[in-house]
């Protein structure tokens, strides 16, 4: 069994900052679960246009408010507390912060820990040793 604690992790070497966004990251692909976990904060006013090419993620609000927009369709779709968004066709989108938003993000395959959004908002393959 894992138990870990976000309050100690989130001033840790699994916390990750870039533009806009910060992420704890609870669970990783050493974990061995299969998928990654993570705590992340939005911050206010935060336009992120992100296209996870080689991710499935799923999408919780904790708390906050914003909106995701589809790229493919141009739909906007308020984001509050309590919703839920799965990027299942790896869905080209912009999700805009207009209250820091705090979201419990599912990644699969997993991440490893330090990725960051490549210039097409992508974060790298996962690398399978042979
Ligand atoms: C909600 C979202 O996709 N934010 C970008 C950061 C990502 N969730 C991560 O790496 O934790």
């Amino acid at each position: 069994m894992i138990i870990r604690d976000y309050n100690l992790l989130k001033e840790s070497e699994r916390r990750v900052d870039s533009d806009g966004w910060t992420s704890v990251r609870l669970l990783l692909e050493d974990d061995q679960m299969g998928f990654s976990f993570h705590i992340t904060t939005i911050y206010e006013g935060a336009e992120l246009k992100m296209h996870y090419r080689h991710h499935l993620e799923s999408v919780y609000c904790i708390s906050g408010e914003g909106s995701i927009e589809d790229l493919a369709t141009g739909k906007v779709h308020e984001i509050r507390p309590g919703m839920v968004y799965a990027l299942d066709k790896n869905d080209r989108h912009i999700l805009r912060a207009r209250r820091e938003m705090t979201m419990a993000c599912v990644f699969n395959p997993p991440v490893t820990g330090r990725e960051v959004h490549d210039e097409s908002g992508a974060y790298p393959p996962q690398v399978v040793a042979s």
